[in-house]
Parts: C-alpha cells; sequence; structure tokens
C-alpha cells in the first residue's frame, strides 16, 4: 500500500493497523536543536484518545510514545525521527462477524475491492486509530512552528449534527470533552450524545481550525498552494467529507463587495479568505473548517452484501464513536501544523532572502 508519507521538506510516514501490535510514524526534516521528550506528546495524545470521557470508544490505550531515533541528549538531531505506540486494548473477536460482509458506509468494501484483502479488525489501516501518529508528528510541527515564528494552531468542534454553539469562548474549549466554544451548552450536548448513542445512531460534526501568528508568505502557487495542501491534509482524516477554507462554500452566495477582504493602513477589515489569497498567507489568520460524516460503525441494522454477493443485514457491535468529529479536534489541528511547518521550511528555501516586504499591514484575528 503507497502514499503513506506526505509533505516535502517536513514529511510524515505513518505505519500500522488499528489491532496490530503497534503503531508508528517517522517525522524526517525537522530542523535539528528542537528540544523534544517523550513527555511533550503526552497533552494532544490525551486530547485525542479514546475512552477518556463516556462520549466517545471506550477502548482504553495508554497512547505512551517511544522516541526511536532523531533526539540525542533531548534535542533533535536533524536525522529521522521514529516514534512508536504499542497497540495494547484490541478487542479483535468484535470483528469477527465483519470478516465476510462490508459495513454500509465504510471503507471495508473499497479496502476489499482494491487489495482483495483486508485486515477487518478494527478496520485495519482505515481505522481512526491511525490518525493517533499524526498528532504525535504534529506535536514536533505545532512546537516548531510556536518556538520559530510564534504561531498558535488550535481548534474547536463548530456543529454536531445541528447544533451550533450559541456563544463562542476560546478558553472553554479545553474545558470540555467536546472542544465546545459555548461552556453554557456542554450539559445539553452531553444529553445529546447519550440520546445518540441509546439509539445505536451516529452523528456527523464541523470541527474548525485556526492559526494564528502565520506570517505572509508561506504557500506555494501553482500545485504547491497552502490551501490545496491544507485541503487534501485535512481530507486525509478518517471520515471528512468536505474542506472550506475562510468563508468556504459560503463565499457562493457573497458579492465581490462583501467577500474581498479590504485593507487599511491598520489591518484587514475582515477575513473571508481564511488567511490565503493565490494560496500563500496573507498574514491573517488562516482558518479550516472540515465536515466529518456520521461513523459508519453504528447499532442499527443496515443492508449489505457478503463475499459471495448475496443480501445480509449488518449490526456494528464494539467499541465506537457516537460522533468522531467530537474528537477530530486535535487530529485537524495536527494536520494543519504539519501543512504549516512544511510550508515554512520550503519558504525559508527558496525566499529566506526576501525578508521582510513593506507595507505590511496587521492580520485580522480569527
Ligand atoms: C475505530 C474503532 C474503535 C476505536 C478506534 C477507531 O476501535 P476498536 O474497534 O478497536 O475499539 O476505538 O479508535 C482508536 C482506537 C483510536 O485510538 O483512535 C475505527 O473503526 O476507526
Amino acid at each position: 500500500m503507497s502514499s503513506n508519507t506526505f509533505g516535502k521538506l517536513l514529511s510524515v510516514t505513518t505505519f500500522g493497523e488499528s489491532h496490530g501490535p503497534a503503531i508508528g510514524c517517522v517525522v524526517d526534516g525537522c530542523p535539528p536543536g528542537l528540544a523534544l521528550a517523550p513527555e511533550e506528546f503526552r497533552d494532544d495524545l490525551e486530547r485525542r484518545a479514546t475512552g477518556r470521557s463516556r462520549w466517545t470508544s471506550q477502548r482504553r490505550e495508554a497512547d505512551d510514545i517511544e522516541i526511536l531515533s532523531g533526539v540525542y541528549q533531548g534535542r533533535t538531531t536533524g536525522t529521522p525521527i521514529a516514534l512508536l505506540i504499542r497497540n495494547t486494548d484490541q478487542r479483535s473477536k468484535d470483528y469477527g462477524d465483519l470478516q465476510g460482509t462490508f459495513r454500509p458506509g465504510h471503507a471495508d468494501y473499497t479496502y476489499w475491492q482494491k487489495y482483495g484483502i483486508r485486515d477487518p479488525r478494527g478496520g485495519g489501516r482505515s481505522s481512526a486509530r491511525e490518525t493517533t501518529m499524526r498528532v504525535a508528528a504534529a506535536v514536533i510541527a505545532k512546537k516548531w512552528l510556536a518556538e520559530r515564528h510564534g504561531v498558535r494552531v488550535r481548534g474547536h468542534l463548530a456543529q454536531i449534527g445541528d447544533v451550533v454553539p450559541r456563544a463562542f469562548d476560546w478558553d472553554a474549549v479545553e474545558r470540555n470533552p467536546f472542544f465546545w466554544p459555548d461552556a453554557a451548552m456542554v450539559e445539553e450536548l452531553e444529553a445529546y450524545v447519550n440520546a445518540l448513542r441509546k439509539s445505536g445512531d451516529s452523528v456527523g460534526a464541523r470541527v474548525t481550525v485556526v492559526a494564528d501568528g502565520v506570517p505572509p508568505g508561506w504557500g506555494e502557487p501553482i500545485y504547491g498552494k497552502l490551501d490545496g495542501e491544507l485541503a487534501a491534509a485535512l481530507m486525509s482524516i478518517n471520515a471528512v467529507k468536505g474542506v472550506e477554507i475562510g468563508a468556504g462554500f459560503a463565499a457562493v452566495a457573497q458579492r465581490g463587495s462583501e467577500h474581498r477582504d479590504e485593507i487599511t493602513p491598520q489591518g484587514f477589515l475582515s477575513n473571508h479568505a481564511g488567511g490565503i489569497l493565490g494560496g500563500i498567507s496573507t498574514g491573517q489568520a488562516v482558518v479550516a473548517s472540515i465536515a466529518l460524516k456520521p461513523t459508519s460503525s453504528i447499532l442499527v441494522p443496515g443492508r449489505s452484501v457478503n463475499l459471495a454477493g448475496e443480501p445480509v443485514e449488518v449490526v456494528t457491535k464494539g467499541r465506537h464513536d457516537p460522533c468522531v468529529g467530537i474528537r477530530a479536534t486535535p487530529i485537524a489541528e495536527a494536520m494543519v501544523a504539519l501543512v504549516l511547518m512544511d510550508q515554512a521550511l520550503r519558504h525559508r528555501a527558496q525566499c529566506g532572502d526576501v525578508g521582510d516586504v513593506a507595507p505590511r499591514v496587521p492580520g485580522q484575528a480569527g
């Protein structure tokens, strides 16, 4: 299976299956000298992990990271950084019934059609378990971006089913397991997800990521546009069916006089562009949103076929997320951070001598 690597100057390769012995990644191209310790991975891995709240899958993985290479005396050496996490809580018997059929709405069907063989245990390589290593790799990117450029990448859940926040406060986001920006609605969300879980069904979600502090100039037209690479990276996350940059699809109904972000000496007056023009960062906050489909592994019976092509009814048991979007925020942040660091290194390589070009107007915060 190819295409397990992305990024040009900062490249990330992930490997492993949900019920295999381990998952891992190799991060290549990180500049030398960045302080890096295993403890620094803990927070983001916990934010993404299953089994940390009642509202996600109850699989319980320690997600202890081992740094196998690329770090000497607590600093990156410029050589490939290999990271490994051992799987410890696989329950493969839950997948016995799925050996011979395909969950409707799941990659079971397409993996089978493509490869003629698949590892059905926990979804194998198509499992959201793989996203653990994206989050791990992005711990490095987030740290480098913050130290070197003052960039902060953070995200929040922006919609679950038809429920949207009524207020917005970044401080609320990290204080609830939904990454929800409206603290007053958390009980409502709990009841919503509880009812959903009891019904055996699932629901979709929207996650928004904002990167503040990105300087103007990152992104390579024509085929390496910052928004193009963000879209590809975000779309590669399990269950993502849509990506928007800035106003996204709302731009369809806007007039040019409304959509354009007027520029004054004091700064941009709006940020419909999501911080990117012509594939290059403007210096405004980079804003991207993703639409995640409802989890396909549900208890509601659905029609499918078996390997002989005969009709069967599928009910997926096991420890599944009623809404994968609930813990997708750190994953989306990770992909944005990895793309930004790659683009920052590429900008430095080609345009490092250009320096600051006047006028540089202040960006509009996200
Ligand atoms: C997943 C199914 C569940 C989740 C898993 C993603 O796995 P299992 O069936 O083995 O319990 O727990 O998520 C993780 C283990 C993780 O770390 O994200 C799926 O089908 O994608």
